[in-house]
C-alpha cells in the first residue's frame, strides 16, 4: 500500500466514530427470560463508566445512546445526566424516547385510535426534545412498536396520516442543528404489519414531518437477503441518511455482533458512504450508532469487538480504489470492477489500523488492554454486592 493511500485511510478513521447504546451495558434478555451477568451495570451511572472504557480503550466512541424510560428517573434534569457523562469521558448522544413500553400502547402509540393515548405519546417526544435540549443531543431518534397482529384488524391509512400529525409538534419543538431519526421495522412487536416497516415509508413520513427529519437504518431490521447498501446508496444521494444502527443478524431481529455474520454485507454499506465521499468529494458525517444487547457475550468485550470490527470494515472500505472502480464500472468491465471491492475487502488492513492507534496513543489491541486492566473483574464484585444490597432477583426485577 502506498503511502498516499495509507493517509486517505488514516484520515478516513480521524472522521470516524461510533455511538454505543446505554441499553447494551446492562441485563437484557430474550422473551424467554434473561441471564444475569455480575458485571452488568445496574443504573446510569454504571452504564456511563462502562461505555467511558470502550472510549479509553478505543478512542472513537465518545457518545453513548440513552432510552429515556430506562436511563432518566422521572424528572431528573439532563445536565445530572451531561456531569456524569463528563465524568467519564463522554457526551450524550442520541435520545431514544419509548413508545412500546407503556401498557396504554397496547394497540399503539403515536397511532392509537384514541386521541388521549396519541397526545400522551406526543407530550413523551416532547420532553424527550427538552432532555435532547438540556443534555446537547443532536437527536431524538424513534422506534416505533405501532403495528396491528391480525388481517382487517386497524385502518393502515387512517394510521399512516396520523402518524405525520403526531410526530409534527416534536418536529417543531427542535432546534434547527437538531433532528429526528424515524427507524423503520417490518416486524416485531407485532407481527401482521408495523407502522413504519420500510424504508420507503420511513423516507414518505419524514418528508411530511418536515427537513429536521431523516431516516434511521438500522441493519437488523430488513427481510433476509434484503440489498442493505443500495438502501444507503439511495438515501445518501437524496440527503435522507440520517444515521445506523449496527447490529448483525442470521435469522431476524437477532442483535448479533456486528460483522459476526456477513462482514461482507458490512464492508458493502461503509463502501457506498466511501465512494460517495469521493464522487461528492465530502465524507458525508453520520451518526453510526450501535444497537446490540449482548444476551451472553460479556458486554464491555462485547462492545469493544464490535467497535474495532467496524473500524476496521470501514477502513477496508476506505481501502477501495475509487478511480479504477469507476473507470472498470465507465466500460462495464464488471469482473474488474468487482475486484476492486473484493481485493479491498480481502486485503490485510490490521497494520494500516495498528499504525493508526500507535500515532494516536492508543492501545494497540483495545480488548487486550482492556482485559489487563482488571475492570471488568472489580466491576462484578462490586455490582454483585450491590446487587444482592438492593434485592435484585435472578430474574433482573427487584425482590
Ligand atoms: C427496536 O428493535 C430497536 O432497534 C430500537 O432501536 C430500540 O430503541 C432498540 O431496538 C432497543 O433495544
Ligand atoms: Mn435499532
Amino acid at each position: 500500500m502506498t503511502d498516499s493511500q495509507i493517509q486517505t485511510i488514516h484520515q478516513a478513521l480521524d472522521c470516524f466514530q461510533i455511538e454505543t447504546p446505554s441499553w447494551g451495558f446492562a441485563d437484557t434478555g430474550t422473551r424467554f427470560g434473561k441471564f444475569l451477568q455480575d458485571a452488568a451495570a445496574i443504573d446510569i451511572s454504571d452504564k456511563l463508566a462502562d461505555a467511558g472504557q470502550v472510549h479509553a480503550f478505543t478512542g472513537f466512541c465518545p457518545t453513548v445512546a440513552l432510552h429515556v424510560l430506562w436511563d432518566f428517573k422521572p424528572g431528573q434534569p439532563g445536565s445530572e445526566i451531561v456531569q456524569l457523562a463528563q465524568k467519564f469521558g463522554l457526551r450524550v448522544g442520541a435520545i431514544n424516547p419509548n413508545l412500546f413500553q407503556d401498557q396504554i400502547y397496547k394497540y399503539g402509540s403515536l397511532c392509537n385510535r384514541d386521541s388521549e393515548i396519541r397526545a400522551r405519546a406526543g407530550n413523551h417526544l416532547l420532553e424527550s426534545a427538552q432532555l435532547a435540549k438540556q443534555t446537547g443531543s443532536r437527536l431524538v431518534s424513534i422506534w416505533l412498536g405501532d403495528g396491528s397482529n391480525y388481517p382487517g384488524q386497524t385502518n393502515i391509512r387512517w394510521r399512516k396520516r396520523v402518524l405525520a400529525e403526531t410526530l409534527r409538534p416534536l418536529h417543531e419543538a427542535l432546534n434547527s442543528d437538531q433532528q429526528i431519526l424515524l427507524e423503520y421495522k417490518p416486524f416485531e412487536p407485532t407481527f401482521y404489519h408495523t407502522d413504519i416497516a420500510d424504508w420507503g415509508m420511513s423516507y414518505l413520513l419524514a418528508k411530511e414531518v418536515g427537513p429536521k427529519t431523516k431516516v434511521l437504518v438500522d441493519t437488523g431490521h430488513h427481510y433476509l437477503s434484503q440489498n442493505i447498501e443500495q438502501i444507503v446508496a439511495w438515501l445518501l444521494d437524496t440527503e435522507m441518511l440520517g444515521g445506523f444502527h449496527f447490529n448483525d443478524r442470521r435469522y431476524a431481529d437477532d442483535d448479533l455482533t456486528f460483522g459476526s455474520i456477513d462482514p461482507y454485507q458490512a464492508f458493502r454499506i461503509f463502501h457506498e458512504i466511501h465512494f460517495y465521499g469521493w464522487e461528492t468529494g465530502r465524507l458525508p458525517e453520520i451518526p453510526y450508532m450501535i444497537d446490540q444487547s449482548h444476551i451472553d457475550k460479556p458486554k464491555i468485550e462485547a462492545m469493544l469487538q464490535t467497535a474495532v470490527t467496524a473500524q476496521e470494515l470501514y477502513a477496508k472500505a476506505a481501502a477501495v480504489d475509487h478511480v479504477r472502480l469507476a473507470h472498470h464500472q465507465e466500460r462495464n468491465q464488471q469482473i474488474d470492477a468487482e475486484e476492486c471491492l473484493r481485493r479491498a475487502f480481502f486485503a490485510d488492513i490490521q497494520p494500516v489500523v495498528l499504525e493508526w492507534r500507535k500515532q494516536r496513543n492508543l492501545p494497540l489491541d483495545p480488548l487486550g488492554a482492556f482485559r489487563e486492566s482488571g475492570y471488568e473483574s472489580r466491576a462484578a464484585k462490586e455490582r454483585k454486592a450491590r446487587r444482592a444490597e438492593l434485592g435484585i432477583t435472578a430474574s433482573g426485577s427487584y425482590a
